[in-house]
């Protein structure tokens, strides 16, 4: 298995230098700048390329950007409405430009709107760090009260509903206004400049798209572009909705076993794969992580390995970033049936043997609670997560670091 780590580019702050003390093999990146639906050029692309091959000092890191997380499929392109076709080009002209440089592994996600949500960002956990949090009352007194979307107080259980109403009358203003930003946060790139009335707007424009209707639109997306990746031997591999239910109304057709199942198979060609995203999919009690690696392992091209806690029965549920070994998920079992899965490629030769995983979000622990980076994403508590992802691997004999 091959150890990545996410960086955001320049601005992340947790530095190239930072990764390498962290012992990663590889680095997942995008271009965060580059508007969704636009060509990345090949100029772009090697920018990137040459800030990740640099240390502070200029001398080689000896590290390659490796899989790109995400090339973003554009709203248009989810509605069919638009520029759609367009960006279905721009799309196209980016793989092969991604090929071109010599990167083969490309992440992207099918939610619509929303990217992932959490009511808190950083929610004290019993050592002391802090995680991110879904709080599901939280979130239905966002949902009904804050954006006051129409029909929301009738999506929830009468008793989440209820709860909602009464935290939200004693809720302090200084938390509604954490909590619609902590909501929007997870919209793509919005996180400063969205309003209400903007996330309002988006809402009401899925109006007549219901899940079959997403689900269609997404096998035409994927009958466009995973031939081409087949051709050029690029691998896409589709991230989880996260969390694993549907929320604000919207469809959410990338949450379960089954629902992969489909999709893999209506476009059935290897390049039409999973991003298998541990914390996301464990949200769901029915969904078995180490099973769903056995039976769908030959089209996961890249692995989020994090684990969640779940905080109540049923879905939905409110539920929080745990440790990496320590939450709903058995990471053990899961590596395992990994690196299984990688024996199996190895015997038939696959070029593409060595899966790539990363410890994908950390909680925030020591100097990380002063040093705020991107959510999710803090040097040490992703650097333990690693770590203990790595002891798992090594203890179950597959290679630790030479
Ligand atoms: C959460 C993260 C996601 C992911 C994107 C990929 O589990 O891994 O935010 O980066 O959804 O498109
Ligand atoms: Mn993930």
């Amino acid at each position: 298995m091959r150890q990545t780590w996410r960086w955001f580019g320049p601005n992340d702050r947790v530095s190239v230098d930072d990764m390498l003390q962290a012992g990663v093999e590889g680095v997942v990146s995008a271009l965060h700048h580059v508007p969704t639906g636009e060509v990345w050029t090949a100029e772009a692309i090697a920018v990137r390329q040459s800030e990740i091959a640099t240390r502070r000092d200029g001398s080689p890191s000896g590290i390659a950007w490796e899989v790109v997380e995400s090339l973003p499929v554009s709203e248009e392109i989810k509605k069919q409405t638009g520029a759609f076709r367009a960006h279905v080009e721009s799309y196209k002209t980016s793989l092969k430009h991604l090929k071109a440089a010599g990167i083969e592994v490309v992440c992207y996600n099918f939610m619509p709107v929303l990217d992932w949500t959490r009511t808190d960002l950083a929610y004290r956990v019993h050592h002391g760090g802090t995680a991110m949090r879904f709080d599901l009352v939280d979130f239905a007194a966002f949902d009904i009260f804050i954006l006051e979307r129409p029909g929301a107080g009738e999506s929830f259980l009468e008793d989440v509903a209820a709860a909602a109403e009464k935290r939200f009358a004693e809720m302090q203003d200084a938390r509604k206004a954490e909590l619609a930003k902590n909501v929007v946060f997870g919209l793509p790139g919005a996180a400063e400049h969205f309003t209400l009335a903007d996330v309002r707007a988006h809402l009401a424009e899925y109006g007549a798209i219901d899940e079959d209707r997403l689900r269609s639109h997404f096998v035409d997306f994927l009958s466009e572009v995973a031939p081409l990746a087949e051709e050029l031997g690029i691998r896409l591999c589709c991230h989880p909705d996260d969390p694993p239910f549907p929320l604000l109304g919207l469809p959410r057709i990338m949450s379960t076993e089954a629902q992969y199942r489909t999709v893999m198979e209506a476009v059935d060609l290897p390049a039409n794969g999973i991003t298998l995203c541990s914390g996301s999919l464990g949200v769901r009690p029915d969904n078995d992580l180490p099973g769903m690696m056995e039976r769908l392992g030959d089209r996961v091209h890249f692995l989020h390995l994090r684990n969640t806690r779940r905080e109540g029965d049923g879905l939905p549920c409110s539920f929080h970033e745990a440790e990496h070994l320590a939450g709903d998920t058995d990471m053990v079992a899961l590596i395992a049936a990994a690196l299984n899965e990688e024996a199996r490629r190895k015997a038939a030769g696959r070029p593409d043997a060595s899966i790539p995983f990363r410890p994908d979000h950390g909680q925030d622990i020591l100097d990380d609670l002063s040093r705020k980076a991107q959510p999710g994403y803090p040097a040490i508590g992703r650097l333990k997560g690693l770590a203990e992802l790595r002891g798992v691997i090594a203890g179950l004999g597959y290679g630790g670091r030479p």
